[in-house]
């Protein structure tokens, strides 16, 4: 008689992915390959949307929509390939375009609004915009269906100024003083989602300004740490040299935003702001050094290679299947 362990079918594990734009489009694409598509969900962060020309901008919820169609503009890091920009150029002439917004990308902005104008929550919008772009299996979620307001920030200089305003237009120069996150509910997808998990990701994204701003929504925090298994993974690799001028840009934002919770950029500093919440975290082998320090913060350290998506991937779902 052949062995049945040999042969029993392996239960598909649910994994949810909590993550920003950056973050998120680079691994859902890597994770639904290694787990299959429809064994995954993605949270997106939506505090960093904003009102743009009348019509609602999802940055992070669109980078990781474009990402799983395979439509993702990497090198930028936001918004698709391909694209042009004559708007943006014509709209220049008016003197109103520190946001650069796509011609084809556009046309994802106009037919949300029309959801929503149709009474469609976002998560229902995402759903069928993500089906437009050809997405299979991988489910898309806002985390809230209910954000009137997105992040703020109270800088250093006195002011106070919406997020992309902060990140975007004066590029992450001015000190952080404090990060306004909003306390808007969490979207029922998202909670039914988390509900269903086997194990959640906080994926490797701003943890003030996308997973601080995912985790303060209400109800949450209780959802995610009611999972089965938690895994947090390190946004930042200290033993490489970033290179480029966006991803230095994104660097400086975490590292601002960080100071403003006393937390320096570095893995053991972050696992400390998931201590509670995640069981292990996963970090860079060239951070090796800082294993101790992620032990001392009351996390698991997990070692792999995070500069690699696929490697990083294959890591998470061999983390997501040990029982
Ligand atoms: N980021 C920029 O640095 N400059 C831009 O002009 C810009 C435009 C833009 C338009 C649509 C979109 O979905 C994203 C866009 N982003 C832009 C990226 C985005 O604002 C940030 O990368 C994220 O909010 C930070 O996570």
């Amino acid at each position: 008689m052949r062995p049945a362990a040999l042969f029993a079918t392996r239960r598909p594990v649910k994994i949810v992915l909590l993550a920003g734009g950056l973050g998120g489009a680079r691994l859902a694409p890597a994770l639904a390959d290694a787990i299959g598509a429809r064994s995954l969900t993605v949270i997106a962060n939506v505090g960093d949307d904003l009102d743009w020309m009348g019509l609602r901008v999802c940055p992070d919820l669109d980078s990781i929509a474009y990402a799983l169609a395979g439509l993702w503009d990497r090198r930028r890091g936001w918004g698709r390939r391909s694209e042009s920009f004559r708007l943006r150029d014509a709209l220049s002439r008016f003197g109103a375009s520190w946001f650069s917004v796509g011609d084809r990308d556009l046309a994802l902005h106009l037919t949300r609004a029309a959801h929503l104008e149709s009474g469609k929550s976002l998560t229902a919008a995402t759903e069928a915009l993500v089906r437009r772009l050809g997405v299979r299996g991988v489910r898309l979620l806002p985390a809230s269906d209910a954000l009137t307001a997105g992040t703020r920030l109270a800088l250093c200089d006195g002011r106070t100024v919406p997020f992309q305003q902060w990140y975007v237009r004066e590029l992450a120069w001015a000190p952080v003083r404090r990060a306004i996150l909003a306390r808007a509910p969490a979207s029922r997808s998202a909670l039914a989602a988390l509900r269903e998990a086997d194990a959640v990701v906080l994926g490797p994204s701003n943890p003030i300004a996308s997973l601080g701003a995912i985790l303060a929504l209400r109800g949450m925090r209780q959802a995610v740490v009611a999972a089965p298994r938690r895994l947090a993974v390190s946004p930042v690799v200290v033993g490489r040299t970033v290179r480029g001028t966006g991803l230095e840009h994104h660097a400086r934002a975490r590292r601002r935003l960080l100071a403003t919770v006393g937390a320096r950029d570095g893995p053991a500093s972050i696992a400390r702001l998931y201590r509670g919440l995640a069981e292990q975290f996963l970090l860079d082998g060239r951070d090796r050094s800082e294993a101790a320090g992620v032990r001392r913060a009351g996390l698991e350290p997990v070692v792999a290679d995070l500069l690699d998506e696929r490697r990083l991937a294959a890591a998470i779902v061999k983390w997501a299947r040990e029982r």
